[in-house]
């Protein structure tokens, strides 16, 4: 049975009008000495494309699936045709996902157990036989009721223990599927209101959590790149890993931060008041760079509306911070998106991943040519020159004092400061956008 009536999908250039075509994302070409497959690392999330059903806080599913009427077992394993073939049709080497996505949850924890082994069996036989590969796994400790109070923050130790008993079974995952990252993404580890929160404990238990799931890792042999994901909002008002800066703290404090990097998502970027270039940076430059979440939030509305990346002046400042860094394996770019809720077909899981692929794979192109041209590092250098010599070279060096830099401000009589020319920056931005595809 095939769930994707189409052709695989092949690279037929920017002039081309077939909507199932790429027009920028070109797998086998070389950049420099790297594939544009191996720069990009795509990924298809299994919760938005496979499990979701598009349903929201107003209305029921929209999404028209093939597995829609199976029974819940069935259903799961239809599930996993259906990945195989579409990461086969869209040239997408890896997947994602959560432990409720791909089996469905047992009426005991030992119960669902069971429904795991029997999916990440079948899981395991597709992945020999296709040479796909899984990015990352993660534990749903958010959905389930057990988890209103939070999970390794919650104020009932069971649940601590649930949460912690389904993290070990997923880390049993990771291990026998050979995921090259494991996530842990915040879910409900926030709160509510400090009138009834003990935010000291409820801190200090999550790094006890996380030195336990670091500490049966290492116990099991698996190797994967640990990520935590941050996000400052939703589900609960106060997220603990609200963005890199405070989940970076969080980690240092706890002498967590060798064990875990960041896997940063554009729209949880935007939520928290920043940029998704910000929070890539501030990753890069501490070396905790490790995976991304590829979306876009919506302008104008201030939830996770997960879209799929369209937005090229974005990808491109997103993926120079990621050549900037070496690329980003073991991680990559997992779309954590999915269709708008009138892009209701089975098709259109096709078009938007074909679509963020696009956008992904021209921001690799124009932050190629950027770098090439070192089009940022001669700004940033002029920009900063007067730190390369006298005073400045002190100051960098750590060689001046407050005493001697009075003595250097007194003999100042005129402070000249230079035009930072940002229009113009943005606008050359512009013209590499627009004269990718110009040859001459
Ligand atoms: C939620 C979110 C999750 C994580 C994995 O906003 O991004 O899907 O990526 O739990
Ligand atoms: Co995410």
């Amino acid at each position: 049975m095939s769930y994707f009536d189409i052709n695989k999908v092949n690279y037929e250039g920017p002039k081309s009008n077939n909507a199932f075509s790429f027009k920028y994302y070109n797998p086998e070409e070389k950049l420099g000495n790297h594939s544009m497959s191996e720069l990009l690392r795509f990924s298809v999330a299994y919760w938005h494309t496979f499990t979701a059903d598009l349903s929201d806080p107003f209305g029921v599913g929209a999404a028209e699936r093939d597995w829609d009427s199976l029974n819940e077992m069935e259903k799961a394993k239809a599930r996993v045709e259906a990945i195989f073939e579409f990461m086969e049709k869209t040239r997408i080497d890896y997947f994602c996902f959560h432990d409720v996505d791909i089996a469905p949850e047992g009426a005991s924890l030992k119960e669902s157990n069971e429904n795991l082994d029997v999916i990440v069996e079948l899981i395991k036989e597709k992945m020999d036989q296709t040479g796909k590969k899984l990015l990352w796994n993660t534990t749903n400790n958010f959905t389930h009721e057990r988890f209103v109070h939070g999970a390794a923050t919650s104020s009932n130790a069971e649940v601590f223990a649930y949460a912690a008993a389904k993290v070990k079974k997923s880390l049993e995952i990771a291990k026998k599927l050979g995921s090259e990252n494991f996530v842990f993404w915040g879910g409900r580890e926030g709160y509510e209101s400090l009138l009834n929160t003990n935010m000291k404990l409820e801190l200090d238990n999550l790094a006890t959590f996380f030195k336990m799931a670091k500490s049966y890792a290492d116990e099991i042999g698996y190797t994967g790149q640990f990520l935590i994901e941050p996000k400052p909002k939703e589900p609960t008002t106060h997220q603990y890993d609200t963005d890199v800066a405070t989940a970076h703290a969080f980690l240092q404090k706890y002498d967590l931060d060798k064990d875990f990097k960041f896997n940063i998502e554009a729209n949880h970027a935007t939520l928290a008041g920043h940029t998704f270039q910000h929070e890539l940076r501030y990753a890069r430059d501490n070396n905790m760079l490790g995976s991304v979440d590829a979306n876009q939030g919506h302008p104008l509305l201030g939830w996770d509306t997960d879209e799929f990346p369209t937005d090229v002046y974005d990808t491109t400042l997103a993926m120079y911070e990621i050549l900037k860094n070496g690329g980003l394996a073991p991680g990559g770019l997992n779309f954590d998106a999915k269709p708008r809720r009138t892009s209701f077909k089975q098709e259109d899981l096709i078009l938007t991943h074909i679509a963020g692929m696009d956008t992904f794979a021209l921001g690799l192109r124009v932050a190629y040519k950027m770098i090439e041209d070192n089009f940022f590092e001669n700004i940033i250098d002029e920009k900063y020159k007067s730190f390369n010599e006298g005073i400045g070279k002190k100051i960098v060096e750590g060689e001046t004092s407050f005493k001697e830099l009075e003595d250097y401000a007194f003999n100042i009589n005129t402070i000249n400061n230079a035009s930072d020319h940002l229009e113009v920056i943005k606008s050359q931005i512009n013209q590499y956008i627009l004269n990718i595809n110009n040859k001459d």
